[in-house]
């Protein structure tokens, strides 16, 4: 079905290129919003430092892991040494201490799934959440930025993806759809299969890096500027990958039987997995292995409902990339499921 599909893909599908770099460009942060970032996470760390001077703020998520748009939030965590068994004391405590200094909405979220203080900076403009010890999350982050170094075409093809699942309501996890790091694991799955590879598998590779977090091994090749001309052999252009890209998940992944796994670079079976049937809330309707938390699926969050959303939309893309007059306007209308 893929490949008649493939066959019947008009020859045109180049004329999408200009456009989708359009909004690629049109999405990424001026240099100025990186300046003012940094600007509040210096006044972060002078803050925090006061009272804990042993203690180390880092940024995690789209702010550093080279995926983020224009006027996104920025997520930063806050780092002990060691384990501790009450956030919401500490949260409290950095709440009052951010509080006192003028930052406006602090506001301490001790019961959220991941607890955090949430605060806008008057002087930036720039809202942040601040959470504790969530080393994977900033580890994750690197690893997601070491890939977007290698082909420009993963940063490319994840804008235009992370466009797309916002403005068609399907980047929602407590509406039971993905989160844009699930959507970047899958763009990433995406280029390490495609033939020639147009991204390697950094987990299978020498490990260069390898940090123990949570008992959990993260250990990977890092050193990308090595690898700067991996993809080069594979000449697809954006339109070829973003058009590729929802005909995989629309009519080329295997719902039922298959695991995608970026750690591997490949696709396991759920059975491998133990990922065959509902276990508690976790449903495993689209499978998408987390690369250190490996018995973490990220579609953990989609359900019966929320899966067919999903596929429907994914096969609605496919279908507006290649049939559609005018797919640019109709591929991002927005939509509330
Ligand atoms: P946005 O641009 O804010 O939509 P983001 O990359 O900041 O995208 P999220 O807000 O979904 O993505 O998540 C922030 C970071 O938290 C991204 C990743 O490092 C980590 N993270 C999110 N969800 C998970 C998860 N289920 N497991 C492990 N890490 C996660
Ligand atoms: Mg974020």
């Amino acid at each position: 079905r893929m490949l008649k599909r493939q066959m019947a893909c008009r020859g045109d599908i180049h004329r999408l290129n200009a456009p989708f770099l359009a909004i690629y460009e049109s999405l990424i942060p001026p240099e100025e919003e990186r300046t003012k970032q940094k600007q509040l996470l210096a006044l972060l760390e002078k803050l925090v430092c006061k009272e804990w001077p042993k203690a180390q703020l880092f940024l995690y998520g789209s702010c550093a892991n080279s995926f983020g748009v224009s006027k996104s939030d920025i997520d930063v965590c806050l780092v002990f040494n060691e384990d501790i068994n009450d956030k919401s004391e500490i949260l409290l405590k950095l709440a009052d201490i951010l509080q006192s200094d003028n930052l406006q909405n602090v506001q301490a979220l001790t019961h959220a799934r991941v607890p955090i203080v949430k605060l806008k900076d008057p002087a930036t403009g720039i809202s942040c959440d601040i959470c504790i010890n969530n080393v994977l999350a900033v580890v994750n982050t690197k690893l997601l930025r070491d890939y977007a170094k290698i082909d420009v075409r993963l940063r490319q093809l994840a804008f235009i993806v992370k466009h797309w699942a916002k403005s068609r309501g399907v980047n929602e996890t407590y509406r039971g759809t993905l989160s844009s790091y699930a959507y970047v694991l899958m763009c990433i799955h995406f280029l390490q299969q495609c033939r020639p590879a147009i991204l390697p598998c950094l987990q299978g590779m020498e490990k260069t890096y390898n940090v123990m977090v949570d008992n959990i091994e993260c250990a990977y090749f890092d050193k990308v500027e090595q690898l700067s001309n991996f993809g080069s052999p594979n000449k697809e252009t954006v339109a070829q990958l973003v058009w590729g890209f929802f005909n995989y998940w629309a009519y080329g992944h295997d719902y039922a039987n298959s695991v995608i796994s970026v750690r591997t670079g490949s696709i396991i079976s759920k059975q491998e997995k133990d990922w065959t049937r509902r276990v508690g809330n976790d449903r495993h309707l689209i499978c998408i292995e987390d690369p250190f938390e490996i018995s973490h699926d990220l579609g953990r969050v989609v359900d019966k409902f929320s899966i067919r959303v999903l596929r429907e939309e994914f096969e609605r893309a496919a279908d507006v990339i290649q049939y559609d007059p005018n797919p640019c306007v109709k591929l991002f209308a927005p939509y509330v499921h």
